[in-house]
């Protein structure tokens, strides 16, 4: 596929996503959703590639689904078309690591696009926010959900209700992101982390991702029997084999992925 409005790259077992439509604030097209779900798609299933990566520019992460693609919109084109297609689902079925870097603004299906991200870094000037009320909807990929869970409800209520934005120490503090870095080095920031992933056992950060992605779907008693199953698992590994043996010799592990 021919990519016009992101590009990727591949380095160091890290596959980069940048979302590339500047001059509409990365707004999230239909074209850009389907080209950034064939984009996971393929790096998801490539061995070469241990963690993803999705960024956007310094001014804009994404700010929001395209509203000039949605304005004539009705129910019935909504409802026949491929408008809640799968591609809207991409980043949360990866099987992968993703971690969204994230400058300026990150707006209606720019969050929604993060929170769907594993690990969220921010730049200093990054925005977080759920305007769409604004515009005489609610958020539709996942907003009234996700945000709820990463900041609770009385801040994401006020958030989705009133339209506010959250500035990137807010968003810290609330714990929407793991870090804030400065613009300069944000992607650096986020290969850094990545690249400590991508070191690590595959079987082990693929199993690590479902367990804790787990912890969103079910009651805390089902979420630690599966984390427990998991956990056994591993030690049909043989990369548990040589993690263990490794510590105990004092020599760094030599991963099969195994
Ligand atoms: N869509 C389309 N174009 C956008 C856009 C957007 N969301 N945001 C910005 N742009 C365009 C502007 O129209 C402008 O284009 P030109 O006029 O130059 O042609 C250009 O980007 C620069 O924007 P501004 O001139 O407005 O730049 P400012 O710095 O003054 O303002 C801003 C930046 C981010 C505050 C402002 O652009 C803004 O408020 N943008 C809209 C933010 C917003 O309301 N976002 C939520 C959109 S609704 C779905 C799943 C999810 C969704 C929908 C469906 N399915 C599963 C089907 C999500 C819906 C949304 O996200």
């Amino acid at each position: 596929m021919t990519y016009t409005c992101i590009k990727i790259t591949i380095e160091d077992g890290i596959g980069l996503i940048i979302l590339d439509r500047p001059d509409a604030l990365n707004a999230l097209s239909d074209t850009l959703m389907h080209e950034l779900s064939n984009a996971i798609n393929t790096f998801d299933s490539n061995p070469d590639i241990s963690v993803l990566i999705i960024t956007g520019n310094d001014k804009a992460f994404a700010a929001g689904a395209d509203i000039k693609g949605m304005v004539d919109k009705t129910y019935i084109d909504a409802y026949s078309s491929d408008f809640i297609g799968s591609h809207w689902h991409c980043v949360s079925n990866c099987r992968k690591p993703v971690i969204a870097a994230v400058s300026g603004y990150a707006f209606g299906g720019g969050c929604e696009l993060a929170m769907m991200c594993d690990i969220i870094i921010a730049s200093e000037t990054a925005q977080f926010g759920q305007p769409e009320i604004k515009l005489g909807i609610i958020p539709g990929a996942g907003g009234t959900q996700r945000l709820v869970r990463a900041i609770g409800k009385s801040k994401a209520m006020e958030m989705i209700l009133t339209g506010r934005i959250m500035k990137a120490d807010e968003a810290e503090r609330a714990g929407l992101v793991s870090r804030i870095v400065s613009s300069e080095n944000l992607l650096l920031e986020a290969k850094h982390i990545a690249k400590k992933i991508a070191k690590l056992s595959t079987p082990s950060i693929l199993m690590a991702k479902t367990a804790v992605n787990t912890a969103f779907e079910t009651t805390l008693n089902q979420g630690i029997k599966n984390e427990r199953g998991i956990f056994l698992s591993l030690f049909a590994t043989e990369d548990q084999k040589e993690g263990m043996k490794a510590f105990v010799e004092k020599r760094p592990p030599k991963w099969k992925n195994k």
